[in-house]
């Protein structure tokens, strides 16, 4: 069997969402990192791969793909029998996750990269932080997580009872807004907040944090 690869840095939030679903599978595979400060991402070959420029590029023999969420799709049905189960159940109850994870794309992901954008990473660079950026797309999350709340009132999971694709694909953008002043928006939702601390203390996760500590 042609052996995985996975081009990109864990601390780009999509590069870690296919991490972290290697890793719940229990999936070997060869990580190849892309100095995104020296523009490899921009360079021939990992166009090649990506032709957007953006990380991660991933490799399954004559398989290329890039999208974060397509290729933890392919990892998780490809090795379906392998690590944890993260699509559960029949096809109604799939169309249910299917439904969340679009909830995740399209929802939650672009107000919560804008904020971990402005609030995350652009600090770390010395940049300055727009603060009205802030201020809509904290409106914007807080409407989000009322939804989140009430769908986790009632299921342990947002997509099943047990987690799944839907559940990891939140967990890079929650990891650093955990460290900002956002932080706040979750802690103040129960469910929201109970959610959060079971996800993020999967080992699955914790080892992506250690590449990111290994950088
Ligand atoms: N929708 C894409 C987003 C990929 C993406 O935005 N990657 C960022 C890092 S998290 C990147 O490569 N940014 C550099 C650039 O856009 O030039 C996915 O989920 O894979």
């Amino acid at each position: 069997m042609a052996a995985i690869k996975v081009h990109g840095t864990p601390f780009s939030t999509a590069s870690a969402r296919v991490l972290a679903t290697l890793y719940e599978k229990e999936v070997e595979f060869e990580f190849v990192p892309v100095d995104m400060k020296a523009g490899e991402h921009k360079k021939e070959s990992f166009l090649s791969i990506n032709p957007f420029g953006q990380v991660p590029g991933f490799e399954h023999g004559d398989l290329k793909l890039f999208e974060s969420r397509a290729i933890t799709k392919y990892v998780a049905n490809e090795y379906a029998e392998k690590g944890t189960d993260l699509v559960c159940g029949d096809s109604k109850k799939k169309a249910i996750i299917g439904l969340w994870m679009e909830v995740e794309a399209h929802q939650f992901d672009p107000v919560t990269s804008k904020l971990t954008w402005e609030l995350a990473v652009k600090p770390m660079y010395g940049m300055a932080t727009d603060k009205a950026v802030v201020e809509e797309n904290e409106a914007k999350l807080a409407k989000v997580l009322d939804v989140y709340e009430s769908r986790l009132a009632k299921s342990k999971y947002l997509g099943c009872e047990s987690f799944t694709l839907v559940d990891l694909h939140h967990l890079p953008n929650i990891h650093y807004l955990m460290g900002t002043e956002i932080k706040k928006l979750f802690d103040s939702r129960p469910h929201v907040s109970a959610w959060i601390a079971d996800i993020t203390a999967r080992p699955a996760w914790s080892k992506v944090l250690a590449m990111q500590k290994q950088q």
